[in-house]
């Protein structure tokens, strides 16, 4: 987020209340996922390109939303991805990046494309493999709502490159109605696509 989308003088009446309340929840927002949502407000309208913070939404077939994510850019490559999930069916989901940042449900989340892939195959478990965007299945407990963090050392928050999720058409995190088999050809027969969030710096 820009600077200037915090301290730009307004002849608002809000004014002072709100520079009362932001460096707080500037200052929680990288390590609290309840700030995510406030940090994502004022990130609207934010630079385009490379970024080394970045928060999302997760957003289900029915539009409701059932997540946020924070990617932040690691010092010596790769992406830290830290998600509170709330209101996914309980039982184990794959857990991908694919290579559109598009969350169209009326697709049935086809719109993301298939999964960031560059020249390997889908897969932990399968010679040539993983993809760049595969990632290990969650495991959603009775609740619906669960933490989970990720360290993607095959992803990147650049703009270009093998993984990068900024580049024009950005990217999207998915979660699938089942598990990925770390094995099938060409997405783990993890099933339908429950909740999409679109990774790019535009909103
Ligand atoms: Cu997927
Ligand atoms: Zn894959």
């Amino acid at each position: 987020m820009r600077t200037s989308d915090i301290t730009a003088p307004s002849p608002s009446p809000t004014r002072s209340s709100l520079e009362r309340l932001l460096p707080s929840a500037r200052a929680t927002a990288c390590r609290r996922v309840a700030a995510l949502a406030l940090a994502a407000a004022f990130a609207v309208g934010g630079p385009v390109g490379a970024a080394d913070h970045l928060t999302l939404e997760l957003k289900g077939a029915d539009g409701a939303v059932v997540g946020h994510a924070t990617l932040t850019a690691l010092p010596d490559g790769g992406v830290h991805l830290d998600a509170q999930l709330d209101g996914i069916a309980p039982g184990t989901h794959g857990f991908h990046i694919h290579e559109t940042g598009s969350c169209d449900a009326s697709t049935g989340f086809k719109s993301a494309g298939g999964h960031l892939a560059g020249d390997r195959k889908h897969g932990f478990l399968v010679e040539g493999g993983p993809h760049p965007g595969d990632m290990p299945n969650i495991h959603v407990p009775a609740s619906g709502s669960l933490r989970v963090e990720v360290v993607n050392t095959r992803v990147a928050l650049g703009t270009d490159g093998d993984g990068a999720l900024l580049d024009a058409d950005g990217a999207a995190l998915l979660i699938h109605a089942g598990a990925d088999d770390y094995t099938s050809q060409s997405a783990g027969d993890a099933g339908e696509r429950i909740a999409c969030a679109e990774i790019r710096t535009e909103s």
